[in-house]
């Protein structure tokens, strides 16, 4: 097989695909197991820094927490789906969760807020669902208001809002598609019409942006490709050739540190290991990148007196990096011993996902 290099990280074959330059590749590949890599995920630390994060108590007793009650919601997510993932959700009170979270719902919109008398808002709702998802309580709040709240922020061009005032986002897009694929309710929206407003997001470099036009962002990827992902797990709206340039910025994202960075000639950043890797898984293209580096990074970020993980190595952890470092490690599927699957599309264990989609 003849090949040339093309970018940083990887070499174009004959077939015009990409293969991994690095020695290395990812789930069952060259790689080794997590213990011929070395030091691993600190497990106990980290689920009981996560059931601090989490806890409806420590929320108003935790100033940095107190603090950041603006996102609540998706901070009991991370913090809820991160324990999920390394089987510890026993270290957190799920009934006292349950209640918060049917606390913050609007009777009149249906709507959830990040906190209980805060506005409504798309992403917190699909925080909302995402929690009683993994704990199986969807019993809990008025199912049929949440979906038509969030089928209520669908615009005519197929866009959505993220609230009442009105803001426009591909972030927006996603929350709608997964919010109403695990409520079951994809036809409470023109499906077609968010496929298209979705597409039309996308650049000439294999990137999306928040709105036509804007610049590519691996963030955004996340949730043009998770969207399309969700909306048809095969992706035939995308032709192979753009899966292919998409992979590739994707996979150009790595640094020589092994972590990712979320655009050109930004600094890596641990969540980045999600935002990229779950594009990447979702196309199938896992092997465009060197795991063994990217593990070696996220597990470099790991605060090993008191848990969680930082953005990047020796800065302050918090709970969103956390999550994303377990995630993207169990997109790896390397440290299977400690971390369970994660779906790539609805950013959730993947044995919640089958439980709610096969229901
Ligand atoms: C359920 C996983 C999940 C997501 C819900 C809100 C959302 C849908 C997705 C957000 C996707 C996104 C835009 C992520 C990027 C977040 C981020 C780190 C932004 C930082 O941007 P800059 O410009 O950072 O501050 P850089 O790294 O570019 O310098």
């Amino acid at each position: 097989m003849a090949s040339h290099q093309h970018l940083p990280n990887v070499v174009v074959d004959d077939d015009d695909d990409l293969v991994l330059a690095a020695a290395g590749g990812i789930r069952g590949g060259l790689m080794g197991s997590s213990q011929q890599l070395g030091g691993g995920l600190l497990v106990d630390l980290h689920a009981s820094y996560l059931a601090t994060s989490a806890s409806v108590e420590a929320s108003t007793t935790v100033f940095e927490l107190a603090a950041a009650s603006h996102l609540r919601m998706s901070g009991a997510y991370w913090g809820l789906c991160a324990l999920s993932l390394i089987r510890k959700t026993n270290a957190m009170d799920i009934n006292a969760l349950v209640e918060w979270v049917a606390s913050c719902q609007h009777s009149d919109s249906g709507g959830f807020g990040a906190d209980t008398n805060h506005d409504a808002h798309i992403l917190y709702t699909l925080s909302a669902v995402q929690i009683l998802a993994i704990v199986d309580r969807m019993d809990a709040i008025d199912v049929k208001a949440a979906a038509d709240y969030v089928a209520a922020r669908q615009c005519a061009d197929g866009s959505f809002t993220g609230d009442e005032w009105g803001e426009r986002d591909t972030r927006f897009s996603y929350c709608a598609v997964s919010c109403l694929a695990l409520l079951g309710r994809l036809d409470a929206i023109d499906v077609d019409a968010a496929t298209t407003h979705v597409m039309s997001c996308m650049n000439f470099d294999g990137g999306f942006g928040c709105v036509p036009g804007g610049e590519s962002h691996a963030g955004q990827v996340f949730t043009g490709v998770g969207a399309l992902s969700i909306i048809d797990p095969q992706l035939r709206m995308l032709s192979e050739a753009q899966k292919r340039t998409m992979a590739a910025w994707l996979a150009e994202r790595q640094t020589s540190k092994g972590g990712f960075n979320g655009r050109p000639e930004k600094l890596p950043d641990v969540c980045y290991s999600w935002w990229v890797l779950s594009a990447l898984a979702c196309l199938g293209k896992l092997h465009y990148i060197d795991g063994s580096k990217l593990r070696a990074f996220v597990l470099g970020c790991q605060n090993d007196e008191r848990g969680g993980i930082s953005d990047r190595p020796d800065d302050e952890a918090d709970v969103y990096h956390t999550f994303f470092g377990i995630a993207g490690l169990s997109l790896l599927g390397l440290d299977t011993d400690v971390v369970d699957a994660v779906d790539a599309r609805f950013a959730l264990p993947e044995k919640v996902v089958e439980r709610i989609l096969l229901r």
